[in-house]
């Protein structure tokens, strides 16, 4: 059966689109309470409204911080209809019944992306109107709770065919809506609380673009969040579940290097990593790591793209490059790639978790944030790194921390000669990055070698050694530690241990 209102308590922030629920509140002979402003919006519509001042014989106080917190507002929404004692109760404090509740809560997460003060964010919690929007939803038995100025539309149309009347199943499902109003609210104040700007927990209320395909053509896909805000897409078709993939683990090893450095991916693991003193400089040595998997990678720096660079960069066919700018010069030269994806990144700040379906849930854990650099490096064998081999490790080590497990990563200075990745032994993926460095020229003399966890047997600084590795970083923390460690102080190799594994399974 259709409960008809009688009266109706309205409080809202956006006015926009009121004006005909209102009309027909009036229309219906519906008394209405009121709030400053949107008091002020419906007298001037000219229908009559009674302030809520009125009602709790309070002026709204403190800056508005108190409005309509008050048992005379909460009593009428919360008494139950169909309890005598309630009722016995309302009619005694004068309490009138609110049937109907229209709250549009202050804009708390549009205050915190305009970059507001904290003082005026904090302002923007609204603490009444939440009150009041889980009051009503509490006794939906006897109340409509409208939340949000979304759900304008909704209730014209259903007190166009009810007149000003609603169902119990309706206001049940209003009541919903509300605590999902609620909750979100809530969760948007403790983010700000906790400093973080994205709720990935809810991701599918984050902008959704639907992708042509998932990691396979036979697969779905889609992505959730705001991409517009991370890229300007210059050139070139869609991205795609994969490039998506790849362009995560480009940019997060990227974001590593404070130097100009240039970083090919390809499935998701470096196949090129060079640091330089010009973007193309940095890009031939990337290059010259491994050009037959750079084919079809997806590329990005993080300085400029010049005329210089785009030329060197040209000939390569690549799904994506990515760089802060372009110059004009440069992206007339790469333009002339039909479908090579130009993407100018703008600077966003990412999530500092991350998330897997796994089983019957969802694995949840904070992002491997940690770098360790030279600093942190502790020598266990007699001979220690020069400060070149050092620098050599530390750059050797932010890419391993990117790749793979198992992984060992071989290089010099400012360059990454070869990797192994993914393999079920350490001693695999040594033997791969040896294999693959010779493959393409390299002279591993004086080279050095970085592990993302510890060895278990000093197998891998054998092979190394016989290589011509002359420095090795690991983390440390095998039983077996200090058989490694005598192999190099027999064979003149430096080993340092930073005590941090970056396992990335
Ligand atoms: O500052 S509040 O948390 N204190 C209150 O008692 C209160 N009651 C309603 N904010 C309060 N409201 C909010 O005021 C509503 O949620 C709504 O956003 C706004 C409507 O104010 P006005 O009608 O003056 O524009």
């Amino acid at each position: 059966s259709i409960k008809k209102i009688q009266s109706a308590l309205i409080s809202v922030y956006y006015k926009d689109g009121l004006a005909p629920i209102i009309q027909k509140l009036h229309e219906e002979g519906v008394t209405l309470y009121s709030t400053g402003g949107t008091q002020s919006f419906i007298e001037d519509l000219g229908i009559p409204v009674i302030a809520v001042e009125d009602l709790t014989g309070y002026p709204s106080i403190f800056g508005g911080r108190v409005k309509t917190l008050h048992p005379k507002v909460f009593g009428g929404i919360l008494y139950r209809r169909d309890n005598t004692s309630d009722v016995e109760v309302a009619k005694q404090y004068e309490i009138p019944a609110l049937d109907l509740v229209m709250v549009d809560l202050y804009p708390f997460e549009e205050t915190v992306a305009s970059g507001a003060s904290d003082e005026d964010i904090i302002e923007k919690i609204d603490i009444g109107g939440i009150s009041l929007i889980r009051g009503a939803a509490k006794n939906f038995a006897d109340v409509l709770i409208v939340s949000s100025r979304e759900q304008y539309a909704e209730v014209s149309s259903i007190f166009d065919m009810n007149g000003a009347g609603t169902s119990l199943e309706q206001r049940r499902s209003f009541a919903q809506k509300a605590f999902a109003v609620s909750s979100h609210y809530d969760g948007a104040i403790q983010r700000y609380f906790a400093g973080e700007s994205v709720d990935l927990a809810n991701y599918t209320t984050l902008p959704s673009h639907s992708l042509r395909y998932g990691e396979n053509p036979h697969q779905q896909g889609k992505f959730y969040g705001d991409l517009a805000a991370l890229f300007d897409k210059l050139h070139g078709k869609e991205l795609s579940y994969n490039n998506l993939v790849d362009v995560d683990a480009c940019l997060s090893l990227l974001d590593e290097f404070e130097e100009t450095a240039f970083v090919i991916i390809k499935h998701m693991n470096a196949c090129g990593v060079a640091t330089g003193s010009s973007v193309k400089e940095a890009y031939d040595k990337a290059l010259a790591c491994d050009p037959v998997s750079a084919f079809g990678g997806v590329l990005a720096t993080n300085q400029e793209v010049d005329k210089a660079a785009a030329e060197s960069i040209n000939p390569l066919f690549c799904e994506i490059l990515i760089a802060p700018s372009f110059t004009e010069e440069a992206l007339e030269i790469l333009k002339t790639k039909k479908n090579r994806i130009l993407l100018k990144r703008n600077q966003v700040e990412f999530p500092k978790v991350m998330f897997k379906t796994l089983l019957n849930g969802v694995l949840e854990q904070d992002k491997d944030l940690v770098m360790e650099g030279v600093a942190d490096f502790k020598t266990v064998t007699t001979l220690a790194p020069t400060e070149e081999q050092k620098r050599a490790l530390a750059f050797a080590l932010k890419i391993c921390k990117h790749t793979k497990s198992n992984t060992i990563v071989l290089a010099k200075e400012g360059q990454l000669l070869a990797s192994g990745v993914g393999q079920t032994s350490r001693v695999d993926a040594l033997k791969q990055a040896i294999e693959k460095a010779r493959e393409f020229g390299f002279d591993l003399q004086g080279s050095v070698m970085a592990s993302d966890a510890f060895f278990p047997f000093p197998d891998c600084v054998e092979i190394a050694s016989k290589a011509g590795v002359v420095a090795v970083t690991q983390p440390g923390g095998s039983i077996k530690d200090q058989d490694s460690i005598n192999f190099c102080d027999a064979n003149q190799i430096a080993m340092v241990m930073t005590g941090i594994r970056h396992f990335k399974h």
